[in-house]
């Protein structure tokens, strides 16, 4: 509770003195699951989740997704975009993109299909709103990835979950999902270890058992 006023007031300070910076990280669409190793089925089945945790639906129309290999549009069938089926995230909405095709994750249809790979020794990912201004970044902070599993550690193919949607990127804000909390399917039928389209593990974790 005491951390949550803290930041509001770090907020409240912040806005007052510029208007337009990383205020908005706070509360504004951010990416919020990484299965960069793929899944069990295939190491080529990676997925990706966005997270809105504001209050209002947001339009990804001109926003983009990029790594240093690929740019993913949300509007627009083209470079690493293969299917846009919705261009909306939902007020607390998720927003799942699948590699390849929408069999990645066999029981949860995907709103975009994407391709490109993520590689496994580590990259970042940044969202640019349509003025090309970062909304938020993935694994910035480091080369490898700061959290989840390939097929070398249990739970295998774990995906990389942000602790608290409603902060920045940072070494702490991301856990491996626990491999207990999971839900969806891969191609083959196996259990993902990882919360495709879900509230992630690690922030209901957090939300179980707050710091400090
Ligand atoms: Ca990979
Ligand atoms: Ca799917
Ligand atoms: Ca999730």
């Amino acid at each position: 509770m005491c951390t949550k006023n803290l930041v509001a007031i770090l907020i409240t300070v912040a806005s007052l003195v510029v208007v337009t910076t990383s205020v908005a990280l706070s509360q504004t669409v951010v990416i919020n699951e990484i299965a960069w190793a793929g899944t069990e089925a295939s190491s080529s089945d990676e997925w990706i989740e966005l997270y809105n945790p504001s209050e209002e639906p947001v339009d990804l129309s001109g926003w983009t997704l990029t790594s240093d290999k690929w740019v993913i549009r949300f509007d627009t069938v083209g470079e690493a975009t293969v299917e846009t089926r919705r261009t909306t995230i939902a007020a607390h909405g998720f927003f799942l993109l699948e590699r390849t095709d929408d069999e990645t994750i066999l029981d949860i249809p995907a709103d975009l299909i994407y391709k490109g790979s993520l590689p496994n020794s580590g990259a970042t990912l940044y969202l640019l709103d349509q003025d090309g201004e970062e909304v938020d970044t993935a694994n910035a902070f480091q080369e490898e990835w700061i959290a989840g599993n390939a097929s070398q550690h249990e739970p295998i193919y774990a995906s990389m979950e942000r602790v608290d949607p409603t902060k920045a990127d940072s070494l702490s804000n991301w856990r491996t999902n626990d491999g207990i909390t999971a839900c969806g399917s891969d191609a083959m039928g196996n259990k993902i270890n990882g919360t495709p389209g879900a509230k992630n593990a690690a922030a209901l974790d957090a939300e179980a058992n707050p710091p400090g």
